[in-house]
């Protein structure tokens, strides 16, 4: 069985593309879990990938012309022998490699991953789908050595059709992940973070009926208040498909007939929506109808949009009291990826005083996502174009697109969402510009109702601060960050710093901080002390209040995460020490500097 599985692997079908259209809210679908333990193969070389002349063998069969294809058909069953997935280790999955196991925490390059699994469709001409929540960062995916697809992009959702190639028992799933960093890649080779690799969210069979609910957008209508709007897409949609909307604590429930493309389109004015906020939360529950299904979700509605230098939530005036968050469960020292790590980070942003969090440096899971909704904090979503990304590179920007459409997708019901944010720290110069612009228009085009941002730079001039980044133009927050204390400036001087900020348009300060080592204390000269980092926060709290325009900070970071790029022994040990928060969840003192600051903002704001 085992060498079927490997030669219908090698010889597979065409190369199929990008996964198929995304299916959203998978977990109130009809799902069974491919979590759990999977066997795996390291494959530094990709032996089980490329010939020995470094052909992929997906791509022999449609160059049957070569000799060398033809020779090496016959001749490739005597490589298949030294594989054998049936005894391999396993891995869990969800989660990275680099945390499972010691040898692989350095590893970046292939692993190859195998589950089986059995499928009993519960009702004849219904679908299956196979969802990947994530796969970090290339996956090329494998049922019964059939070819998938291929996914680039290690924090977004894919899924695939499976309907015509299950069966019954014994299916063989196989998933190439490739981890290696390259240039063109979202993100680049250079990060200050720690390339995790592996299956590292959910993976679920979906099941469907033949005809089912693709999409869906429910949201208060852009400028209005009391008129709930949307649209919502029907997969395989009979002619004038019948599709109903209710929301029973509105009284709403009100049926559509669908269009040619199996699309519905609606809006419902109501008078007794309460809005969501951070204060209070409300989600609605909202049921999508059709005759083969009943799909629900909790879905809140507010408003946001700038007016000058404010930010608006349900039209009153806000300070974002945020921090920064990576997807890392800090006191395993593994990447986070269930409800409960997003429980621990969120509870912690509470404690802080928040009423945001910075999602860094790429799209987080859906449970924080959906946590956030339920918590009522609001929430800025970002892509990993970060740093020196490849700008003039047409296959970089149709990534990074692509990685916008699949997390727009999956999270545009999320009222907790309100900033969509392109980059962090990109160097200006015309192809950045023209390569955000893009990625601007194509947000817009996917959603329009969301705040569009950046993590920019200042720089500093004659004394003065001075951010003047031409994108900021095409920006509704002006968002920078900036390590006064930390990478130069004097920590002294700081409260009097002059600004000049070319926009008027609400400021957001979205990273500032210091590294320290919880534990190690000292004065407010020496580095690394908890207390240096106390001092530093002082003395950025007393510059950033008087930045004109600011409505915003995400303090640079909740928790020490680790990097490769921190070497520094004793102190960072491969770890970035700028966390409020130590890699043992013990808070450190700044944690509480930034806390009273955030009392202080929400009694000014209340
Ligand atoms: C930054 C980056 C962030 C780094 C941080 C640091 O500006 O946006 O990813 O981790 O600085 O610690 O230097």
């Amino acid at each position: 069985m085992l060498k079927f599985l490997l030669i219908k692997i090698l010889f597979i079908l065409p190369f199929i593309g990008l996964s198929q259209d995304l299916l959203i809210n998978t977990s109130n679908r009809n799902i069974t879990t491919l979590n759990g333990t999977w066997h795996y193969i390291v494959d530094p070389y990709e032996t089980g990938y490329y010939n020995y002349r470094y052909e992929p063998y997906d791509q022999l069969k449609q160059n049957n012309n070569s000799a060398f294809y033809n020779n090496y058909h016959t001749d490739n069953k005597m490589a298949l022998v030294e594989y054998d997935f049936d005894k391999s280790p396993t891995l869990t999955v969800p989660g990275d490699w680099n945390s499972q196991k010691e040898k692989l925490f350095y590893y970046e390059g292939t692993i190859w991953y195998k589950r089986s699994f059995d499928h009993t469709f519960t009702k004849e001409n219904n679908r299956l789908f196979l969802y990947f929540g994530a796969i970090n960062y290339k996956a090329e995916v494998y049922l019964n050595g059939e070819k998938l697809g291929t996914h680039e992009g290690g924090f977004t959702p894919f899924n695939f059709e499976v309907t015509s190639i299950v069966k019954p028992t014994d299916n063989y799933l196989v998933v190439k992940v490739d981890n290696k960093r390259f240039k063109e890649a979202i993100p680049t080779i250079n990060t200050d973070w720690w390339n995790y690799g592996g299956i590292t969210r959910d993976v679920k069979l979906i099941e469907e009926p033949s005809t089912f609910i693709q999409d869906y957008i429910l949201q208060l209508k852009k400028d209005t208040n009391n008129s709930i709007t949307g649209m919502v897409k029907i997969n395989n949609a009979k002619i004038n498909e019948k599709v109903t909307i209710s929301i029973p604590e509105l009284k709403i429930n009100s049926s559509f007939s669908a269009n040619g493309k199996g699309v519905i389109q609606f809006e419902f004015k109501s008078k007794k929506i309460k809005y969501w906020s951070p204060t209070s939360p409300k989600l609605y529950d909202v049921y999508i109808k059709t005759a083969h299904q009943i799909l629900k979700d909790e879905i809140g509605f507010r408003t946001i949009k700038t007016d000058g230098p404010n930010i608006l939530l349900n039209g009153k005036s806000i300070f974002l009291r945020g921090i920064c968050i990576h997807e890392e469960n800090a006191m395993r020292g593994a990447r986070a990826y269930n409800e409960a790590d997003a429980l621990v980070a969120l509870n912690w942003a509470k404690e802080l005083g928040c009423n945001y969090v910075r999602l860094a440096h790429y799209p987080h899971n859906e449970h924080i996502v959906k946590l956030a909704d339920k918590m009522g904090l609001m929430v800025w979503e970002e892509i990993p174009v970060y740093w020196t990304v490849d700008f003039t590179n047409k296959r970089s920007l149709n990534n990074a697109k692509n990685q916008l459409a699949e997390a727009i997708t999956r999270d545009k019901n999320r009222a907790s969402i309100i900033i969509w944010s392109m980059a962090n720290e990109t160097p200006p110069s015309e192809p950045r510009n023209t390569f955000l612009k893009e990625l601007i228009q194509h947000t817009k085009s996917i959603d329009s109702t969301r705040l569009i941002s950046a993590a920019l730079e200042k720089h500093n001039k004659d004394g003065v601060n001075i951010v003047d980044d031409e994108i900021g133009k095409y920006m509704d927050i002006v968002a920078f960050n900036q390590y006064t204390g930390w990478y130069g400036g004097s920590l002294e001087d700081a409260p009097e710093a002059k600004w000049s900020i070319k926009y008027n348009k609400p400021v957001v300060i979205s990273e500032f901080g210091g590294g320290a080592l919880q534990g190690l204390h000292g004065t407010i000269k020496e580095r690394w002390t908890e207390e240096y980092q106390e001092y530093l926060y002082q003395q950025n709290l007393k510059m950033i209040e008087k930045i004109p325009n600011i409505r915003g900070t995400s303090p640079w970071i909740l928790n020490d995460f680790r990097s490769p790029k921190r070497v520094l022994p004793i102190i960072q040990d491969g770890w970035n020490r700028k966390g409020l928060i130590s890699n043992h969840g013990i808070k450190k003192k700044a944690f509480f500097t930034v806390k009273e600051f955030y009392k202080k903002m929400q009694q000014q704001y209340n």
